[in-house]
């Protein structure tokens, strides 16, 4: 929680932004920092306009160190549910928000912001790490499912949510407000848009059965803006194909699929030097983008998503920004060094708002 003088000092900042790089005029700006001001001192709390909050949702992604996505930051579409204030009403925009990112496929960024915590103590949260995500049981020692999502799916366990108990079980949304009894949703089938990865030349590879969701939406993350914390506010973009092929389906804390993959590949897992582990990762990398080409489904190969990145940072640099980069998140985590993010020595984190930043468990 900020302090007085900082949530002032913050807003006065980010309005001198929004102001400035939208080019509206000095006299305006003026007039809209005394009325903040006199809000704060008043009610000790601002609200955002719906051009504000738009703005900074779109400059909060620019300045995300981690996201390799950015270029197309001015294209982030932002819907304002700030006056949704039950657990139904903000399910229902939950599901407009996917339904309208989803779009069938041809995936459109945007963000659906809800009210920020209020003075009386009001807040809401949404336990899911991501609005589509698959359920993880824990058997014994072993886990059906996504094991990232072991603890999450206890907890909806717990308040009378029960999956099939298939690998792939897509989780409720649950939404909680103050310190209330958290309500779960299901969201309905037809609002899920899922893949099943096939390879363009390896028929049997289809056999596996393995799938994954179409969209990612973020929706543990607090939207920072000029002083107010939006501590629900979720976000999506498309996938980058080495998210799904390099980490979900692969990393042996989550699906593991690569040694039945390697099986199936016929490849010598007796031996690290058949390099049996790099050539799985590129077949089924090149099996996930192929899969959702193939079914209209908006993705990016990692290559693509680089030279996109560096056109960002060039854009950037050329309006005289300098680019909030983290390097290690940059890179992707497969053949990073044939990227050119790689060679970058000189990208720098700084701490700078707006911003989108983790919060602690809701749960
Ligand atoms: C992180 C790609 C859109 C905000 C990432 C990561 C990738 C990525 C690959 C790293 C994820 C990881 O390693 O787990 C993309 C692509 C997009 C896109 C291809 C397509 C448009 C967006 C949008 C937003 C956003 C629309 C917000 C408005 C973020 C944030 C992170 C991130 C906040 C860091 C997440 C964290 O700290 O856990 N993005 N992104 N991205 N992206 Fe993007
Ligand atoms: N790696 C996570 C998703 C993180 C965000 N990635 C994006 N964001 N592409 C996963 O589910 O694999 N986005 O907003 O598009």
């Amino acid at each position: 929680i900020n302090c007085k003088a900082e949530v002032e000092r913050e807003a006065i900042a980010f309005i001198q932004m929004f102001y400035e790089e939208t080019g509206r005029s000095i006299l305006e700006r003026d007039e809209r920092i005394t009325e903040i001001m006199d809000s704060l001192r008043e009610n000790g709390s601002y609200s955002h306009t719906l051009e504000e909050l738009t703005y900074g949702a779109r400059v909060a992604w620019r300045n995300n160190s981690r996201c390799i996505g950015r270029l197309f930051w001015e294209s982030l579409e932002v819907f304002d549910e700030r006056s949704a204030d039950s657990e139904d009403a903000i399910a229902e925009a939950l599901f407009r928000h996917i339904a309208y990112a989803t779009n069938e496929g041809r995936i459109r960024p945007t963000l659906t912001v809800f009210a920020p915590p209020q003075a009386d103590g009001r807040n809401i949260r949404i336990w899911n790490h991501q609005l589509i995500r698959y359920a993880g049981y824990k058997q014994g020692s072993l886990i059906v499912g996504d094991p990232a999502s072991v603890d999450f799916t206890e907890q909806c366990v717990k308040l009378g949510w029960k999956g099939q108990g298939t690998k792939y079980d897509v989780l409720p949304l649950v939404i909680q407000i103050d310190n209330s009894q958290p309500k779960w949703f299901v969201i309905p089938e037809a609002y899920i848009k899922e893949v099943e990865i096939a390879h363009p030349d390896i028929e049997q590879f289809a056999e596996l059965k393995l799938k994954w969701y179409a969209v990612p939406m973020i929706s543990d993350m607090i939207l920072d803006i000029g002083g107010i914390q939006y501590t629900a506010a979720p976000f999506n973009g498309w996938y980058m194909g080495t998210e799904i092929g390099s980490r979900n389906l692969a990393d042996t804390d989550r699906y593991n699929e690569l040694p039945a993959i390697a099986d199936l590949l016929g490849l010598d897992r007796t031996t690290n030097t058949s390099l049996w582990k790099d050539r799985t990762l590129l077949e089924l990398n090149v099996a996930v983008l192929h899969s959702y080409k193939q079914n209209g489904v908006s993705i990016v190969d990692h290559h693509t998503a680089s030279e996109q990145f560096m056109r960002f940072a060039k854009r950037e640099q050329d309006n005289g920004r300098t680019v909030n980069a983290r390097w290690s998140w940059l890179i992707p985590p497969m053949s990073p060094a044939s990227t050119p993010i790689w060679h970058q020595s000189n990208l720098e984190e700084r701490a700078i708002k707006p911003d989108y930043v983790a919060q602690p468990r809701a749960f």
